[in-house]
């Protein structure tokens, strides 16, 4: 279903027509009342009339995450704080959060494009849905929620953790669908496994899963262990939170809100523009929000663009599935490695579980890879030789995709730690 089909099915032309004003009117906007980008375009020369197509967007400085630390708490705000009405901020390790602020029409625009979002996996008012995101600082609970309410649907505002308690709840209220990292899903599959519920047999349908990298390959495991459909949802605290793109069911790449907020690709080293289709660094500018207005933010998030029409009648460009963050690519001796290369290998082992851990060490001078992986009870129960035997052959397809070697550790099931937010897989002991 589709939410608004005025703004996700809009002709293209008519569509960058209404982009090129609302930046317009954004550039003014910042230009008036942020003193840290009128500084930054008066550096570059620029003013709020100097934007008079789309392709001067290139000629505007980007913002980074950075900016936003700088600037901490409040500095990027356009408007007085007494008109910001929500508070969120991102999980930083190191340092202080990132705050973002929100206005009463921004947490409306946010319901909105929440509610476009869920309608994009067929959610209506006659669903319950389970929504597993953190409430919190975190966007993602409270911004699924209030998605959920504007569609009508029935929402359990369940949280993420107590896993047992969220199969009752699972069971008892018959949700139909479940919002939470992929990672977490794979958490309340597990539990189900050992309660002896068989989520096939629930009334789960489909799942909205994001807030950190996973691959197609994970995409299988889930939707054959919860029996649903699994979709990608991408969003970013800087840029509004959950919200911002989201996959339909043709699997095809996620539909960005692009009235809302302006996607370009760019070469992550040069900072230029790329075409449609190449891949490089997404960068965002917010059309429409009033607190915290974002002019080109770098999301160090690898992807490309495609603004082919989609066979569900959206005219919104698609970004694909996030390859990786230009700040996650291991390079090991000398050689570029994304996390979602080795998760796509191992996905595709028989008798591997979705369960693994990337070591990044440094041993007299020479980087070593080593991938710990859980595999299923049934083959950890098995004899040596069919052990050693699985062994190779992931270390075999490992070094034929990643052209390196890397040391592949078989570990027992449900020994590597389970993270209820985001996962974490890599661990790089050369930084420590
Ligand atoms: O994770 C917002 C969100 C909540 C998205 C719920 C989806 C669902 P942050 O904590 O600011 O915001 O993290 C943003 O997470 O730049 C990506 O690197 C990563 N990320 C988010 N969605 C996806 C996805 C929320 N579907 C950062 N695939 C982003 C891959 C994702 N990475």
């Amino acid at each position: 279903m589709i939410w608004d089909t005025v703004h996700e099915t809009m002709p293209r032309p008519e569509l960058e027509k209404l982009q090129l004003e609302r930046l317009q009117a954004k550039v003014r906007q910042v230009y008036q009342k942020v003193p840290f980008y009128r500084q930054a375009l008066q550096e570059k020369n620029l003013g709020p009339e100097s934007i008079r197509s789309l392709a001067d967007l290139a000629r505007i400085p980007f913002t980074s995450k950075q900016d936003f630390r700088d600037n901490y708490p409040f500095g990027l705000l356009a408007v007085p704080r007494e008109e910001v009405v929500r508070i969120h901020a991102s999980s930083g390790t190191t340092g202080k959060p990132v705050v973002v602020g929100y206005t009463r029409t921004d947490v409306e625009i946010w319901a909105e494009v929440m509610a476009r979002t869920l309608a994009m996996g067929g959610v209506t008012h006659d669903d319950v849905i389970q929504n597993c995101y953190g409430y919190g600082l975190f966007t993602g609970g409270l911004g699924i929620h209030y998605g959920a309410e504007r569609l009508g649907a029935t929402v359990i505002p369940a949280s993420v953790g107590n896993t047992k308690r969220q199969l009752m709840l699972m069971a008892d209220l018959n949700t139909t669908v479940l919002t939470c990292t992929p990672s977490y899903s794979l958490i309340i599959a597990e539990n189900a496994a050992e309660m002896g519920i068989d989520l096939r047999d629930t009334s789960l349908r489909v799942g909205f899963f994001g807030a950190e990298p996973w691959t197609y390959a994970m995409r299988e495991e889930i939707e054959q262990k919860l029996g649903i459909l699994a979709l990608d949802i991408y969003g970013l605290t800087e840029i509004i939170g959950p919200g911002v793109a989201q996959e339909c069911p043709h699997k095809q790449g996620m539909h960005i809100f692009e009235d809302h907020f302006l996607a370009e690709v760019i070469d992550p080293q040069t900072g230029e523009p790329l075409p449609y289709g190449e891949e490089g660094e997404l960068v965002f500018t917010t059309l429409t929000k009033e607190a915290l207005p974002v002019l080109r933010f770098r999301t160090r998030d690898i992807t490309s663009l495609n603004p082919d029409p989609c066979p569900c009648g959206r005219t919104t460009v698609r970004m694909q599935k996030v390859r990786g963050r230009t700040d996650d690519m291991l390079i090991i001796r000398g050689v570029n490695v994304f996390p979602s290369q080795i998760e796509t290998v191992l996905l595709q082992v028989e008798g591997v579980e979705p369960q693994y851990l990337i070591i990044v060490d440094r041993q007299h001078h020479l980087d070593d890879l080593e991938i710990w992986l859980e595999v299923s009870p049934e083959v950890f129960s098995d004899e040596m030789r069919g052990l050693e035997r699985l062994e190779q052959q992931v270390r075999r397809e490992l070094e034929s995709v990643l052209g390196i070697s890397a040391r592949v550790k078989l570990v027992e099931p449900r020994s590597i730690e389970r993270t209820e937010g985001k996962a974490k897989r890599v661990i790089d002991r050369r930084l420590m």
